[in-house]
């Protein structure tokens, strides 16, 4: 970045590169924040953040998505949404760059972006209008002449070369605008009326008046306040647009239930500290979706649609109906196939829902055990997600509902207000569709839901598991008694024995907490005499059909983790 004349990077070159990045960035932060202006007009989920972002989850292979998991939890989207900021800002400044030199290429280079995040738009599975490209062409083409004005008012230095170091006084800026912007580098800059200089930049220096400074801070400042002010608005905007959804809410109360659970034994929470609560609370129940953007329902606009194979008497109905249906209450431990041996993404909650059996039958469902000709369930979310079900286990007699209801209150958004299903044994990858709007009945053989088109498998039960939650990895604890407990689950199925082991001694059982349903996880604890030194304590869980958890460590990837669990302490 010379001028050419001679190797010594010249001051203004470089100083101009600075003010193009910036002008990029500003660029930048104008087209986002204008985005985010349409696309409360348009649909707060068709911003180029959220669909770029969106498309990147999509395409992210099983094992990435899984290690975004495990690192950055349920942080992984706003670290996705920094890293796409990142990207963009690293490209703005790049942009602005190649704008102070080829200004046509710099705002054409921003209008690319404008296309990509349109393309992702309107590439969304949940995207039903072509305007949903607006946020994202709107938003670059606003970047495009901001980018295009301000690299505008650094062109004068460009053509320094031209007539180097010899233009003597200041540019007036009315003849400076005069100038016709697409020549830059062969304007007659030299014939500048460089006799009108002066009043127009008084207080400059000579290299500083190479460019249009005050032109440059007044047009920079118009577009970071435009932008400011542009963002702000759509920020309110998008929020008043899930008032509906809010007001729904809270003005829900839900019905009394016709089948309550029956009360949680008082001996299911074993009184060791630093065990999971046998209720998770709903502030703390781990969360895992690929939704950017929490999706907003209505509950008085909201639509179930049951249709399909076999569905003899299809069936539309609003969340009213669903309400006055027999409404059922039941403990169900979910659990996330992403979870890792030991991991955190599974939780207990006391839910309150409709049978989902009694609804399809009445729609004259039958499970292929029955002679039914489908034998997967695809239920389908507001934001397009897609999961897949086998009919048989929906229609075995086990508590499959549509949920309305989690620990006494609404479902909180995040998990699904104002409907979800949940069936209990399965995967929420295969059960557990949040803001379901319609359920499909065809095969498996017909259709690939979202996680199976990448290499998740088609049917997964939970596996039988068991996790230590106390001592923890690298704890100190003293010689003498020591608590150790946990949880185990396998759900539908039951835990029957839970045991543990010390080092590479033989396995003693665990006492088991009461249970509570075999749909529910259960506590265990193991009185251990602890001895000084470093110790590994491994858990293993029985399930009721005998089935004992296997020592063979798999990956999450593609039916779930298998192997067991162990904690490395050192006694003092
Ligand atoms: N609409 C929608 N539903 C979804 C998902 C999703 O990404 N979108 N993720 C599923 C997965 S992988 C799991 S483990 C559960 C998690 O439910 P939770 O977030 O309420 O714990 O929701 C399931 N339902
Ligand atoms: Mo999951």
């Amino acid at each position: 970045m010379t001028t050419g004349q001679n190797n010594v990077p010249s001051p203004a070159a470089w100083v101009r590169n600075a003010l193009g990045a910036l002008s990029g960035v500003l660029a930048g932060i104008t087209a986002l924040a204008v985005a985010q202006l349409v696309s409360a007009f348009v649909r707060p989920e068709a911003g180029p953040v959220v669909a770029v972002g969106g498309a990147a989850i999509d395409r992210t292979p099983p094992a990435v998505k899984d290690w975004a998991i495990r690192h950055f939890g349920t942080n992984d989207k706003l670290v996705l949404q920094l890293g796409i900021l990142g990207v963009l800002a690293l490209f703005a400044c790049v942009l602005g760059v190649l704008a102070v030199h080829r200004r046509r290429t710099g705002a054409l280079g921003v209008l690319l972006f404008g296309v990509i995040g349109g393309a992702a738009a309107i590439n969304r599975p949940d995207s039903t209008s072509v305007t949903d490209a607006l946020p994202s062409v709107a938003g670059a083409l606003c970047g495009a002449v901001v980018l295009h004005v301000l690299t505008g008012r650094l062109v004068t230095a460009r053509s320094a070369p031209s007539a180097p170091d010899v233009l003597p006084g200041a540019v007036p800026t009315s003849a400076q605008d005069a100038m016709p912007t697409s020549v830059p580098d062969s304007g007659p800059v030299g014939d500048a009326p460089v006799t009108a200089a002066g009043p127009a930049a008084p207080a400059t220096t000579p290299r500083e008046s190479r460019w249009d400074r005050r032109g440059f801070i007044a047009a920079a400042t118009a577009a970071a306040a435009a932008s400011a002010g542009a963002g702000a608005l759509g920020r309110s905007l998008n929020g008043s647009r899930g008032r509906n959804a809010v007001a729904s809410r809270a003005d829900l109360v839900l019905p009394v239930v016709a089948s309550p659970a029956a009360p949680i034994p008082r001996g299911a929470q074993v009184r060791v500290p630093g065990v999971s609560p046998f209720v998770t609370a709903n502030a703390d129940f781990y969360r895992v979706d690929t939704a950017l953007v929490v999706p907003k329902v209505d509950a008085t606009a909201w639509r179930l649609g049951i249709h399909g194979e076999g569905v003899t008497r299809p069936m539309t109905l609003t969340f009213d109906e669903l309400l006055r249906r027999e409404l059922i209450e039941r403990d169900i431990t979910l659990t996330c196939v992403s979870n890792e041996v030991g991991g955190p993404y599974v939780g207990n909650a006391r839910w309150i829902g409709v049978r989902l059996a009694d609804l399809l039958a009445e729609c004259g469902v039958r499970p292929p055990s029955r002679g039914g000709p489908a034998d997967q369930l695809v239920a389908r979310s507001v934001d397009g997600m897609t999961i897949g079900s086998p009919v048989d286990d929906v229609m075995d007699g086990r508590d499959a509902l549509l949920a309305v209801g989690m620990n006494g209150r609404p479902l909180p958004f995040e998990h699904g207000f104002p409907v979800r299903m949940l069936v209990p044994g399965l995967y929420g990858y295969v059960s557990a569709c949040k803001w379901i709007k319609d359920i499909e009945l065809t095969t498996f053989d017909a259709y690939d839901p979202y996680w199976v088109k990448r290499k998740w498998a088609r049917r997964a039960p939970i596996k039988t598991q068991s996790r230590i939650d106390t001592p923890k990895p690298f704890a100190r604890p003293r010689a003498g008694t020591v608590m150790v407990a946990g949880v185990a689950w396998a759900q539908h199925r039951g835990i029957g024995k839970v045991e543990v082991r010390v080092d590479d001694g033989r396995w003693q059982e665990a006492d088991l907490a009461a249970e509570d349903t075999v749909d529910t996880w259960r506590q265990w604890s193991f009185p251990w005499r602890a001895t000084r030194g470093g110790h590994t304590l491994t858990v293993r869980a029985t399930d009721r059909t005998g089935h004992v958890q296997t020592e063979k460590r798999t990956r999450t990837v593609p039916d779930g983790a298998d192997g067991r669990h162990s904690v490395v302490v050192t006694v003092d």
